[in-house]
């Protein structure tokens, strides 16, 4: 095929939805030729998940369904084919999903587990506790895995479930992430992970991009059998099943190895470096910028990542992103514009009025049980609530991602709030920063075509490099760049820290029963 007009084809199965793009090349000018979205408890309602989490009556549960993830990634396929693209020029295939979330096979790749845990679940705090003791502590850990050991992440994931179902631990022949679970459907056989999704599972070493023997043995017995390969992140895996091809008369494409949502966002908004970073605004809120070495976090927040250049990213992740949010409009019965006009009508800083926006249990920082805190704020006040929500939501952002040592200049905005520009003032305010849009909202799913395009290359006669390959589709758009206003940042400023002391009399009262 000539190296004119090619289709990349990126996948995103995040936590309420899968989304698809078809990336078009011609002559190295990259843009979107098609792009769709499947909402899972929309177009799947047989699976009974409510904003794509299965129901629990134990709050700490959250947990999702494997086969509803490949169900939709079957349907995606679908109307790839039937989208009116030239579909005999698709040439590679990559994807993201969710962090952290596991699926566990048996040896004839059918489900040990019917259910998978996602990013969102906050269950493990003993398994936490037995794999840092073991492994020396949360520093150690850190140093070697990137991070101290945290409930969401694979490892104590993993650990629980040997503990609390040790015949179906047994049973489980293959441990996958979504993102190589998915990847191995596409491929037909068993996919390996890339780093940067490795990473959030407190058992990969940083330093040689491998399993850490001493995290393996310390999270289960018999685990290192049970894991997949990693490889570079830009490595082809495979190519696209031939059950999948005669099904929807696709043809034989490339896989690129799939990553973690954040990783591909890293991508599909631009791969920052120096003086910037990126904010995404979906149902987690994310902050991380690229490294060339990996600084740990000493607070115990932040996690170091492997990034798809091969260097090392940072991100702090938060729970109550767009969830909450959520409950803040809908509370007071509000739609999106309602809520920024009521972003409009308050001042910066709310009057010193602020809330602990943790409808959910947090992550960032460490907050084990929900509970919602106003100070000084009325809740029959809706301006002063959404003001509110979102100015905590924007200042903890700013205080917990400080330990990567960014002087934070420029901000990419992406994810579905990120069209928000109100929103969009309020984080320019608290981070002295200006913020920029993005010509496609979602950087995951654009990052995974762009990731499908460089892998692809990456093994030929004529590799593109990384800023030919974000030039077209993950700059930032000129035009909508957001200024801050120099005396709301200096109010944010105070208020930062007043923010700050609360968070932490706050957890320590929860601490100690008070
Ligand atoms: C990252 C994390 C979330 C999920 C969301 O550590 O937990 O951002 O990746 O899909």
């Amino acid at each position: 095929m000539s190296r004119e007009h090619r289709f990349y084809l990126g996948f995103d199965s995040s936590t309420q939805s899968l989304s698809a793009i078809l990336v078009r090349v011609d002559d190295g000018r990259a843009d979107v030729a098609w792009q769709h979205t499947l909402v899972f408890d929309e177009a799947f309602p047989e699976f009974g998940t409510t904003h794509g989490v299965l129901p629990s009556d134990d709050p700490r549960v959250k947990v999702s369904s494997p086969a509803m993830w490949v169900k939709a990634l079957e349907h995606m396929l679908g109307l790839v084919a039937t989208s009116g693209v030239d579909v005999s020029r698709l040439c590679a295939i990559s994807g993201c999903a969710q962090q952290h979330g596991s699926v566990y096979l048996k040896g004839d790749g059918t489900l040990a587990r019917a259910v998978a845990p996602t990013w969102m679940d906050s269950s493990t705090r003993d398994a936490c506790v037995e794999i840092t003791t073991v492994l020396g502590g949360d520093q150690a850990l850190a140093q070697r895995t990137g991070s101290r050991a945290f409930e969401r992440f694979t490892g104590p994931q993993i650990r629980k479930f040997y503990r609390t179902e040790p015949g179906a631990y047994a049973q489980t022949a293959r441990i996958h992430l979504v993102s190589s679970f998915l990847a191995s459907q596409l491929i037909g056989a068993d996919a390996p992970l890339d780093p940067g999704d490795a990473s959030g599972m407190n058992l990969m070493d940083l330093a040689t991009q491998d399993w850490w023997p001493d995290a393996v043995e310390a999270t289960a017995p018999g685990l290192a059998s049970r894991l997949p390969r990693i490889v570079p992140s830009a490595t082809v895996i495979g190519v696209l099943a031939p059950a999948w091809q005669s099904r929807f008369g696709l043809p034989p494409a490339r896989v690129v190895a799939w990553t973690g949502d954040n990783s591909s966002s890293l991508v599909g908004a631009g791969l920052v470096e120096d003086n910037r970073m990126v904010v995404s605004l979906g149902t987690s809120d994310t902050i991380c910028g690229l490294m060339k070495h990996p600084r740990v976090d000493r607070g115990g927040t932040g996690h170091v990542f492997g990034a798809p250049t091969g260097d090392f990213m940072g991100i702090t992740v938060f729970k109550n992103g767009s969830l909450a949010r959520e409950r803040v409009r809908d509370a007071y019965a509000l739609n999106w514009a309602g809520f920024s006009e009521a972003l409009r009508l308050t001042p910066p800083g709310n009057r010193g009025r602020l809330m602990l926006p943790w409808f959910d249990p947090e992550i960032t920082p460490d907050v084990p049980v929900a509970g919602v805190r106003r100070i000084g704020l009325e809740p029959d006040d809706p301006p002063g609530n959404v003001r509110a929500v979102v100015e905590a939501q924007f200042m903890a952002m700013a205080n917990h991602s400080r330990w990567m040592g960014t002087q934070v200049k420029v901000l990419h905005a992406t994810g579905g709030a990120a069209a928000n520009r109100e929103m969009l003032q309020v984080l320019a305010d608290v981070f002295g920063a200006r913020v920029y849009q993005f010509p496609v909202g979602n950087a995951a799913c654009l990052g995974a075509a762009l990731r499908a395009w460089h892998g692809d290359a990456a093994g030929s006669e004529h590799p593109v490099p990384w800023p030919d390959i974000v030039r077209d589709l993950a700059a930032p758009v000129a035009s909508s760049r957001v200024t801050p206003d120099r005396a709301a940042t200096s109010t944010y400023a105070d208020l930062r820290r007043q923010y700050s002391a609360l968070e932490r009399t706050t957890m320590l009262q929860t601490a100690t029963g008070g």
